[in-house]
């Protein structure tokens, strides 16, 4: 899989040669080029940003750099790896943005298929819009994707990229030790699918006076599983309870029904979904 990320700062990146993502980079799995947008300026001072028309405070990237550099990375024959293996096909863009649709653990599946991921991480108040509606016409581009880690506002898209890039590229064959572990992840697809991961013990069994569930010492697999899945619910109401209620109940077996109604929920008759406990009103 290739990632290219076009950014101001380029050292902001380094982090991407640490840890899970740095092993697959070095195996040569993962090929990641990181560009300085300020190589496709023209002007002495390396000029990316501008007023805004309109007016209003900050300063907006300019399209032309965004739009040389683009070109000169998704251009044919841009796109055979350092090693020589076959070019991957079109590229997919991600543009980072607070005002993107919410970047999912279902979306990471999704780009993990993909074989190229260009990331356009900006500064100041974004790019300038006709960048993003060149290249969702071009032809060459498979689809282009912006969006948003949270709700919150970061100084710029490259942490953004981080948590994509690595979110994205532990998915890939191989390159979590065990390829299970990404199976029971919280969001995940599947049987723990919204549903956040309980309590993880290991070793001594007793720490500063704290011991372990017996329920992990019993080696009873059957037991354990079900403990983990009643954990997973305490977490996940007490948490996010949004995501209990936005689950099919059909999701939900005979136990789970019973957990939930121990922790005061119930199938609301309107939507047929669970919902939360209502608080007890004071008289
Ligand atoms: Cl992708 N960029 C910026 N600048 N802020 C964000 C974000 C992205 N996602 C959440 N906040």
């Amino acid at each position: 899989m290739r990632f290219d990320v076009v950014t101001i700062f380029p050292e902001y990146l380094e982090p991407l040669s640490v840890s899970l993502v740095g092993k697959a980079r070095a195996r040569g799995q993962l090929d990641i080029r990181v560009h300085d947008l300020r190589r496709w300026t023209h002007d002495r001072h390396h000029t990316v940003d501008d007023t805004p028309y309109g007016g209003g405070p900050g300063m907006v990237m300019k399209p032309e750099p965004w739009g040389e550099a683009l070109d000169a990375i998704i251009a044919p024959g841009s796109a055979a790896t350092a090693d020589g293996e076959a070019a991957p096909e079109q590229p997919t863009l991600i543009v980072p943005t607070p005002s993107g649709r919410p970047f999912t653990q279902a979306l990471a599946v999704e780009l993990s298929t993909r074989p190229w991921l260009v990331f356009t991480p900006a500064r100041y108040e974004g790019i300038d819009r006709r960048v993003i509606d060149e290249y969702r016409e071009r032809p060459e581009v498979h689809e282009v994707h912006e969006l948003s880690i949270g709700d919150y506002v970061l100084a710029g898209g490259e942490a953004a990229v981080l948590v994509m890039a690595e979110a994205i590229a532990r998915l890939l064959p191989g390159v979590l030790g065990n390829a299970a572990s990404h199976q029971d992840d919280s969001f995940a697809p599947g049987e723990m699918a919204h549903l956040l991961e309980g309590p993880v013990y290991t070793k001594p069994p007793q720490w500063r006076g704290r011991g372990i569930p017996e329920v992990l010492l019993s080696g009873h697999h059957g037991r354990i599983a079900r403990w983990r899945r009643d954990e997973a619910f305490r977490r996940t109401t007490r948490n996010r309870p949004e995501l209990i209620e936005q689950a099919d109940p059909e999701e939900f077996d005979q136990h789970d029904r019973k957990i939930l109604a121990e922790l005061g929920w119930d199938v609301s008759e309107a939507t047929g979904r669970f919902g939360r406990p209502t608080p007890d009103v004071e008289e």
